[in-house]
């Protein structure tokens, strides 16, 4: 059977290439979409992409993703600096889950340093632009294909 990877996006990531190009890049959240289906495709993996700007959507979409996913990537955006909520969702999880950060936020404000979501997280991948994405895919099918 095929496994479902949920690939979840926080608050203003739709916003993606509209605004602030210099910072997160000249892709659109449709972009890194399409990108993220391709690559699925080719490591036989199907994706679920989903965007919100509201913290209960993203905890309602992990607590369902429990039964329904093999594994989670997750950009929370400003959430992975404040929610302990999300934190606490993802807690529960047991399945692989993989942060991506399109920015560096190491180098930007320090509020942007610490992450509620890396405490739950597998791994993370930070300042590699959409690319961050399509290389946690590529973790994502190997750490699958490992636990198979
Ligand atoms: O670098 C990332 O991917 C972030 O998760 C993006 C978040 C930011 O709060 C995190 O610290 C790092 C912001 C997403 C907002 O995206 C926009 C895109 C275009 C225009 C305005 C905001």
């Amino acid at each position: 059977m095929t496994s479902t990877v949920l690939i979840l996006n926080g608050p203003n990531l739709n916003l993606l290439g509209v605004r602030q190009p210099h910072i997160y890049g000249y892709e659109t959240l449709a972009d890194i979409e399409a990108q993220c289906r391709t690559l699925a495709g080719d490591l036989g993996l199907a994706i679920e992409f989903k965007q919100s700007n509201a913290e209960h959507h993203l905890i309602d979409w992990i607590q369902e993703a429990r039964e329904a996913a093999a594994g989670l990537i997750i950009n929370p955006a400003a959430f992975t600096h404040t929610s302990i909520a999300i934190m606490d969702a993802l807690s529960a999880c047991e399945f692989p889950i993989l942060e991506v950060h399109l920015s560096n936020v190491h180098r930007r404000e320090a509020f942007r340093h610490h992450s509620y979501v890396s405490l739950a997280a597998t791994g993370v991948i930070a300042g590699c632009g959409a690319q961050g994405y399509l290389l946690a895919l590529r973790q994502m099918a190997y750490l699958l294909a490992r636990a198979a």
